[in-house]
């Protein structure tokens, strides 16, 4: 693509990347993270740093046009960052969260983001950015920076790479260091995950193509779910976090070593024992639940993409599970992860991904088509691998306390999506649902019964 000085490049986006052109104006798939500073945080220093960071990583930089006589989508790039962090003063902050709950207000203000849907309706006449930054400056000398970005341009992996370089960015600064930080560049916005399969691993035969999206969707109806609390009320995404300390950490991830099996499984098969826990059965009555496991596809890619690349390059791989009640974690555990390996043996994650998309869409536009239209196409989803944090050197200095990372799931998607993150030791996962469709009591009841499973797993 020849490029006129000045002049944006433009490419249409890819299939993945526009289901969730199609999923974020329901609500799912606003991705934020949010980061917790307890001393007045630089902002012309960290606006320069998210605009360093946009021009690394142009598709950061895009922004979203929607076409309505075709109702397709492209992303189209301007040579340089014009990023403004939208500062929130105490009083405003106040009067948006409203809340003198006993959630922290890390919490609060990522919930806010999460239902902050600035795409909410594709406007032809306008191009949408897809990275939005805010400050929220907090009661108590406490500041919530917040950077808000459309899933289809950055999945967890990519969430997780931008934080590491702005911490970096954060620490060069810090330390007065001359020289700069490498940062991971794309000279361009790269291809969408379609156009980096392996040559032979994404096809299927016509048949198959047939037979499995009768499967998956007749299965859908079949599908148990958590109870549901309000299914009319409109929906927003809420937060449950779950923290676990360093020991138990540790002797779980070792659990799993000696098993064989990854921690996503765990988490998944805990969630399926604690759903089929609260309907509190009278007998063993079976149910089949929906697991969806979401792995980072970056190094299975032609050509293949560092872990940092940022974009969408995940792909979701679909199983069910048939509960009675009484299931040992472990042995459930290893049924999870062996059923989401076998697929991934069969490169289902490139030859399904079609189909998930299409299903997804057709939940979307019908969702009339899962039980009592929740859109809910899964009891949990779960990434295969936690991410790795790494030790936060800021605290002294810049007062960096803390942070969370996940994204919305009110529109079509599962009932909870776990997002984990190995701190310092410490697992640390935001569970995240559609409230009120689930009620936050419900939800917490859920969460403590998912870490009483997995302590008593190591117990
Ligand atoms: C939501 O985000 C937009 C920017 O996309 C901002 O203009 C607006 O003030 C935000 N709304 C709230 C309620 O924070
Ligand atoms: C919905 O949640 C509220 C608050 O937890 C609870 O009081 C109510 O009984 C729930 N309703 C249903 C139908 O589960
Ligand atoms: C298949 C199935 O069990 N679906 C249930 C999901 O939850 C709703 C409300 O709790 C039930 O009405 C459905 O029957």
């Amino acid at each position: 693509m020849s490029q006129q000085s000045g002049a944006p490049n433009s490419r249409a986006v890819g299939a993945t990347e526009l289901s969730w052109c199609r999923a974020v104006p329901g609500g799912t798939g606003i991705t934020v993270l949010a980061l917790l500073f307890s001393k007045p945080p630089d902002i012309p220093f960290l606006q320069s740093a998210l605009r360093r960071l946009q021009s690394s990583h142009p598709i950061l930089n895009s922004k979203l046009r929607f076409d309505s006589s075709s109702g397709s989508f492209s992303y189209v790039t301007p040579q340089s960052s014009h990023l403004q962090i939208r500062p929130f003063d105490p009083q405003s902050t106040a009067q948006i969260l409203q809340s003198h709950s006993s959630i922290p207000p890390l919490q609060l203000i990522l919930e806010h983001e999460l239902n902050n849907n600035s795409w909410q309706n594709p406007d032809p006449s306008s191009d949408a950015d897809l990275f939005l930054a805010s400050l929220y400056a907090l009661e108590g000398s406490l500041w919530v920076l917040a950077l808000r970005i459309h899933t289809s341009v950055c999945d967890r992996a990519a969430a997780s790479a931008l934080m590491s370089e702005l911490v970096a960015l954060m620490e060069e600064k810090e330390e007065n260091r001359a020289e700069s930080v490498k940062e991971n560049q794309e000279m361009e916005v790269s291809l969408g995950i379609e156009d980096c399969i392996p040559s032979g691993q994404g096809s299927k035969p016509f048949w198959a193509r047939g037979v499995d999206m009768l499967g998956y969707s007749l299965n859908s109806f079949r599908l148990a779910n958590l109870s549901f609390n309000d299914t009319a009320s409109p929906r927003q995404s809420r937060v449950v976090r779950m923290r676990m300390n360093a020991e138990d950490t540790g002797r779980i991830l070792s659990r799993c070593n000696s098993n064989e099996i990854k921690l996503s499984a765990a988490l998944a098969a805990a969630g399926l024992i604690s759903c089929h826990a609260s309907k509190r059965f009278p007998d063993e009555q079976w149910e089949k639940y929906a697991v969806v496991t979401l792995m980072d596809c970056r190094s299975a890619l032609d050509p293949v993409l560092s872990s940092k690349h940022i974009g969408f390059y995940h792909s979701a791989i679909l199983h069910t599970h048939d509960i009675k009640g009484g299931e040992d974690l472990w042995e459930l555990a290893k049924r999870v992860h062996s059923s989401f390996v076998n697929s991934k043996n069969k490169n289902k994650h490139f030859t399904d991904m079609a189909d998930l998309n299409f299903l997804m869409c057709k939940a979307i536009e019908n969702p009339g088509l899962t039980p009592s239209s929740s859109l809910r196409t899964s009891l949990v989803s779960v990434f295969e691998d936690p991410i790795f944090d790494p030790p936060n050197k800021l605290k002294e200095a810049l007062g960096f306390e803390d942070f969370i990372g996940c994204a919305s799931v009110h529109g079509v998607g599962p009932s909870v999506a776990a997002f984990d993150t190995i701190r310092d030791g410490e697992l640390d996962c935001a569970f995240v649902y559609p409230f009120p469709l689930f009620s936050r009591e419900q939800m917490s009841d859920f969460v403590d019964g998912i870490k009483g499973i997995l302590l008593q797993g190591i117990a």
